[in-house]
């Protein structure tokens, strides 16, 4: 899945908002002791930022900014501090209550990251792979594992260095996706032709290189970040006179949250024009997908060139410096992805190979799971005829037993007796069984009743 890309611009904010130079605050001991309103504790508002521990972060900030000095703190730290730990000192300073919640916090994170193991685990468990311990431990990377109970200062300092770590690596990963996905793309529709006939697959080969033509077939594209660029959106999409364009008015138009920076999602907005040359969802030659990942590039490529304190965002001046370059005047055209091999053969070749591969584990898995099956129904088959022979005897047992007390009891009621005998097979034999008990009783006791009377009389 592509995380979304507004959600690490986000992120980015989160940690690169946090500003300038760090000025020498005067810290008193007794800052912890000060009296925080209780609503400033309200759980704070989680948003997406496609981190595994995106919720956590955001409620650790959150909960941090709550705090007054560390809040001027945080405004007024620069990259370097935050990189070599300076600000997470500052949490030996955070109100007790904050220091309870962020203890809180801490531990409902261990939690869940227990969890997440365990349910790897078990996955894993039942897989074909080994599990990789290594990879297991990267989970918990932000926080300091050791001590599950307090946050710490490095609690705060691990939390920072994995978002920093993991957000420049974000758009590898982004990459390694996507080359995943036109792989995957390119199996599929070879797979697909080996199931069609000569002919068929002639006519659908001829059909995939006239739709790979018309997609190439674009108007030039800009190179992202270049004057022509940048002139043609302030022309066409701001309807300005491209005699006039000013880069400082151009930064103030596009900066759309007013900031005073472009972070990614505002420069990625700038492309749209240029993306639309090459890529429309109506078409059958254009992939969407291809599209963002040719806006990731263009939006990368920017960064690279402009972005010079690497802190994800640019800034009013590192945008006017980057306009008075000699690339920016520059109007070659930018390559775009069709122009480019995203994979080699060998890695499509290694891709299948593992399909297969799997395939295979999975096909074993299904044979052995066939025999499992098969032991089971022979199993459960023997119990029933276990259980079947088991009732036959538990009849015939209550059968004899009813004729030896029947018998025993009274030889007259041949007739009742039958009766009985036709409903011991319906109902409880020891109700039966009773009954013609009592049937027998009554019926000798009328017959001795009779005899007596005769004598008598
Ligand atoms: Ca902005
Ligand atoms: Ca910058």
């Amino acid at each position: 899945m592509m995380v979304n890309v507004e959600t690490l611009a986000c992120c980015g904010l989160l940690l690169l908002s946090l500003g300038l130079c760090v000025h020498s605050v005067p810290i008193t001991a007794d800052r912890t002791k000060e009296n925080v309103p209780d609503e400033t504790l309200e759980p704070p508002q989680s948003a997406e930022t496609g981190l595994h521990y995106d919720r956590y972060l955001r409620e650790v900030i959150e909960y941090l900014e709550k705090d007054p000095h560390f809040r001027e703190k945080l405004k007024n730290a620069n990259l370097d501090d935050i990189k070599q730990g300076k600000l997470s000192k500052e949490l030996d300073f955070v109100h007790h209550n904050l220091r309870t919640k962020l203890d809180e916090l801490k531990r409902e994170e261990m939690n869940r990251l227990r969890m997440l193991i365990k349910v790897k685990l078990d996955m894993e468990k039942d897989s074909t792979q080994k599990v990789n311990n290594r990879a297991l431990l990267k989970y918990f990377e932000h926080l300091n594992h050791v001590n599950p109970d307090k946050f710490e200062v490095e609690d705060l300092e691990r939390l920072i260095k994995s978002t920093m770590n993991d957000l420049e690596h974000f758009d590898k990963a982004h990459h390694e996706e996507f080359k995943k996905y036109e792989i995957m793309k390119e199996h599929e529709r070879r797979e697909h032709l080996k199931n069609m006939d000569e002919e068929d697959r002639k006519k659908e080969e001829q059909h995939y290189e006239e739709l790979k033509k018309k997609h190439a077939d674009h108007p030039k594209v800009n190179h992202p970040g270049s004057e022509d660029q940048l002139k043609e959106v302030w022309q066409e999409e701001d309807g300005l006179d491209p005699e006039s364009f000013d880069a400082k008015t151009f930064f103030k138009i596009h900066d759309t949250n007013g900031d005073g920076f472009f972070d990614e999602n505002e420069l990625e907005a700038l492309f749209t024009k240029e993306l639309k040359k090459v890529y429309n969802s109506d078409n059958e030659e254009d992939d969407m997908v291809e599209m963002e990942e040719e806006r990731l590039r263009m939006r990368e490529h920017v960064m690279n060139e402009v972005d010079t304190n690497k802190d994800r965002l640019v800034s009013l001046s590192e945008f006017i410096d980057a306009t008075k370059k000699a690339e920016f005047n520059k109007n070659d055209e930018w390559e775009t992805l069709e122009q480019q091999a995203v994979y080699t053969e060998q890695e499509l070749r290694a891709y299948e190979e593992s399909l297969a591969n799997e395939e295979k584990n999975i096909n074993v898995k299904a044979v052995e799971l066939q025999k499992q099956k098969e032991e089971l129904d022979r199993k459960q088959e023997q119990l029933n005829a276990q259980k079947a022979e088991l009732q036959k005897q538990r009849k015939v047992n209550q059968h004899q037993l009813y004729q030896e007390t029947t018998s025993q009891c009274c030889p007259v009621t041949s007739s009742r007796m039958y009766q009985c005998q036709d409903t011991l097979s319906k109902t409880s034999p020891l109700c039966v069984l009773n009954e013609c008990q009592s049937v027998c009783v009554l019926v000798c006791v009328r017959v001795f009743a009779f005899a007596i009377i005769s004598i008598v009389f």
